[in-house]
């Protein structure tokens, strides 16, 4: 009993150790690929209290193309990108399966009535004026995943574009995500 045991302990230091090196190794591939997406201008929008969604936005540029397949950060339970449409007179918004493309040196917007990253299950409000943490997943044409952590202004609102328009799709969003608006 008390050489199983050990060994045991052995073998879960063995698998910590692992797991440190695993670890050490994919910051390194994600600090390479940063330097191939170009990420510019990211912000994300405040929310008021009991809002339980909101979008972040910013401008990705792809030296070599690739695909942004992901987000999340630790200030929402969910984070998706997302793409929204006209369609029908109504906004529609959702998850894009694939990703979204990013041709090689192309630089594809992320903005407010289009695409963006959604993060849902907010935690709390977003504060105007602060920053939060949001981890971008990337792909490369072989399907190789690494991550970007960004810090994300918050803002009420993008420069250069009307509040009304981005007041009435923040609205549908809310609608969209939340289903029980009073
Ligand atoms: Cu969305």
């Amino acid at each position: 009993m008390q050489t199983l045991n050990t060994h045991t302990q052995s073998a879960t230091r063995k698998a910590l150790r692992l797991a440190l090196a695993t670890a050490i190794t994919a910051g390194a591939c994600g600090f390479a690929l940063a330097q191939s997406v170009t990420v510019n201008n990211p912000w994300a929008r405040a929310t008021v209290a009991g809002q339980k969604a909101t979008g972040v936005f910013m401008q990705l540029t792809s030296a070599n193309g690739a695909r942004l397949v992901g987000a999340s950060s630790p200030v929402a339970g969910v984070g998706e990108v997302h793409e929204m449409k006209l369609e029908n007179d109504v906004m529609k918004m959702s998850p894009l399966k694939d990703g979204l493309e990013l041709p090689a040196g192309k630089t594809v917007e992320l903005k407010p009535g289009g695409f963006h990253v959604m993060l849902m299950d907010l935690k709390g409000p977003l504060a105007k004026d602060t920053t939060i943490p949001v981890t971008l997943v990337f792909a490369d044409a072989k399907g190789v995943q690494t991550k970007t952590e960004l810090t994300v202004p918050v803002n009420a609102m993008a420069h250069g574009h009307g509040g009304m328009k981005q007041g009435a799709m923040m609205k549908q969003g809310e609608m969209m995500k939340q289903g029980d608006m009073k």
